[in-house]
């Protein structure tokens, strides 16, 4: 963790995630690790091997991808209820609404940005206590151009994810609309799929990179803000309540870090410091 990923995060942020002076944000380092003695100064650990054919699966049964461009890993669909549902035990917190609540495999939603993280912070903190983890890595959500790399974008040049909206053309189904029947959970009004709120993380086919659900059935957080005034946070993938050129591969939505919907998800990524920076390949 560096200043590269504070860069993510506001002050407000900061301050939920116990980082009391604005000044001091170099504690992050320490909620994150739990364990900052040597972070930055370690040498780099190694990433998980991880291939389409054989993804890296984590201590909670989460596998994660590779990606074009980024190092980073990706896990193959957003974090399901039953993930969620052993964070919540493990941590006593209590288990948010679901539209699906017995449907383990459906992915979790009404999880707020800052929950999310929470999630991530303690996946690292557990997998850095088991050694399946370096103290230079860590998990999080996808940056807005690691989700584009998955979802199959070429490079996008405009600054900001608010920028990126909507530029480059094209569906994550091909080049036309509407969605071709069985690809995704989308707006019941357009008769593709059989689910009326959310779906199975696994009930349509995966991508070319062999990511599940990237398109469809929940908003799925990222770590960057939307825009230059870093109130809103950045959401990918459209979602069971969607419709329109909201499902552009290219498009993002925005919403308050605090707030929760019943399509708003998440999916993280096994990640390290130099990955923060955007290192490509
Ligand atoms: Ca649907």
């Amino acid at each position: 963790m560096d200043d590269a990923v504070l860069g993510y995060l506001t002050d407000e942020d900061l301050l939920n995630l116990g980082i009391k002076r604005i000044g001091d944000r170099r504690r992050l380092l320490a909620a994150f690790a739990q364990v900052g003695k040597d972070q930055g100064l370690a040498l780099a650990s190694a990433m998980p091997k991880a291939s389409m054919a054989t993804p890296h699966v984590n201590s909670v049964g989460l596998s994660f991808l590779p990606i074009p461009r980024f190092k980073t890993l990706v896990c193959g669909y957003p974090v399901r209820v039953q993930d969620y549902r052993l964070y919540c035990i493990e941590k006593g917190l209590p288990f948010p609404d679901q539209k699906n609540p017995t449907d383990s495999t459906h992915p979790v939603v009404n999880v707020s940005w800052h929950e999310g993280i929470d999630y991530c912070l303690w996946l690292t903190a557990k997998e850095r206590e088991m050694d399946r983890m370096g103290n230079d890595q860590f998990y999080r959500f996808l940056t807005d151009l690691e989700w584009s790399s998955a979802v199959g974008l070429p490079n996008e040049s405009e600054e900001t994810p608010a920028e990126r909206s909507k530029q480059k053309p094209g569906y994550p189904w091909g080049p036309g609309y509407p969605p071709r029947k069985g690809f995704g959970n989308y707006h019941q009004s357009l008769k593709v799929d059989d689910f009326e709120f959310t779906s199975p993380v696994d009930a349509f086919p995966p991508n070319e990179h062999g990511f599940y659900d990237l398109s469809g059935n929940v908003w799925e957080w990222t770590m960057d803000n939307y825009n230059t005034s870093r109130a809103y946070h950045t959401l990918r993938g459209g979602a069971w309540d969607f419709y329109g050129s909201g499902l552009m591969s290219s498009a993002r939505n925005a919403n308050d870090p605090n707030g929760r919907g019943t399509s708003i998800g998440f999916r993280i990524a096994f990640a390290a410091q130099d990955t923060l920076n955007q290192t490509k390949k």
